[in-house]
């Protein structure tokens, strides 16, 4: 009886197998059959009730439709497998002798293209391009620049305080502290670099933004002489004569001070959203380097004087390429960065 079902099982598994049409289909049918709740494990219980001699001859039948099953659902699997590679081997492939795409090559940030494009300008006039740190002391970022030490500018919103008395500096002038300390006047040098302030951010202020300031020190040096080189920066970075004018500004580090504005380059003074209206657009404080700022470093204002101004690369940068809002410039957003 059981050898006549062996019989019939290991027919209609076969049938089954043959005609599976997927990998699914197939493992179904093999869990069905060979699983351990499957027929054949139903049939090596049933064979507990057999006589002794009966059930070993069973038995090899069992173990042999099992093997013999094993097999064909192996086979099947691997028919199916090479199916698979098969399939993937169309829709994947990869023709190997094609040209390879090379690697999107990276572009310079705005704010650096012109922070390179003004060292070259004061490389080219005989100015050094000098570097510092980020962080500084109080004294190189405000005693030496002659600021007071009430001014609100030390003050914890204004400042990033770091510990004891040191800071992130909130301009590049300690750089140029530091390069009164080296170089021997007559001197020429800007310090272009990222500054801090502890601001609010929104579409047109960030905490951290970059600066390049400039000083020259020699005998009998001139407001003309600072106007002079403040044309030749600007009239270099927009490859055009531009027409400035200078209103009185304070800043502590120079006296006299100015705010230095241009023609607008946009409309050209006839009023647009850019000057907003005025035709004027402001670019820089500039000025005459203090006396007590030369005193501190050393040197004899009777005998030295200078000009210094700085300069906002952020602004500039906004200006020229027509940016909207700051925080791109910092974002990372290569959807942007791919614009330059
Ligand atoms: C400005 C405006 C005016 C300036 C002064 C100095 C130094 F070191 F000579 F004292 N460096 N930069 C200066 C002058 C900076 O920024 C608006």
């Amino acid at each position: 009886m059981l050898e006549a079902s062996l019989k019939e099982l290991e027919a209609s598994a076969r049938a089954r197998i043959v005609s599976a049409s997927s990998a699914q289909e197939l493992e179904a049918v093999r869990v069905e059959v060979l699983g351990r709740k499957g027929v054949i494990a139903g049939i090596s219980k049933q064979m507990a009730g057999l006589p002794a001699e009966e059930r070993s001859a069973v038995g090899r039948h069992l173990n042999a439709v099992k093997r013999a099953l094993e097999a064909e659902f192996a086979a099947r699997q691997a028919e199916f497998a090479e199916a698979r590679l098969a399939a993937r081997l169309d829709t994947e492939w990869v023709d190997l002798t094609l040209p390879a795409p090379g690697p999107r090559p990276g572009r310079m940030h705005p704010i650096t293209r012109l922070q390179c494009e003004i060292e070259d300008l004061f490389l080219s006039m005989g100015f050094a391009v000098l570097d510092g740190p980020e962080t500084e002391t109080e004294y190189n970022n405000f005693d030496a620049l002659n600021i007071p030490r009430d001014h609100p500018a030390r003050d914890a919103q204004d400042t990033f305080w770091l510990k004891g008395e040191t800071l992130l500096r909130t301009h590049t002038s300690p750089v140029q502290i530091r390069g009164l300390a080296k170089l021997k006047p007559p001197l020429r040098m800007i310090a272009p670099g990222r500054v801090f302030r502890n601001e609010s951010v929104d579409a047109s202020h960030e905490h951290t933004f970059y600066q390049v300031e400039g000083m020259m020190v020699d005998r009998e040096v001139s407001i003309a002489h600072l106007i002079y080189y403040m044309k030749a920066m600007l009239t270099g970075l927009f490859h055009r004569e531009v027409t400035v004018r200078l209103r009185p500004g304070y800043f502590p580090f120079v006296e006299p001070g100015f705010e230095l504005d241009i023609h607008c380059l946009i409309c050209d003074g006839a009023g647009c959203p850019v000057c907003k209206q005025s035709g004027w657009v402001e670019q820089m404080g500039c000025g005459l380097v203090h006396p007590n700022v030369l005193r501190m470093s050393g040197l004899d204002p009777d005998v030295w004087n200078g000009w210094a101004f700085g300069l906002g690369l952020t602004r500039l940068a906004m200006m020229r390429y027509g940016i909207d809002d700051i925080r791109l410039l910092q974002s990372g957003d290569l959807r942007f960065l791919y614009q330059f």
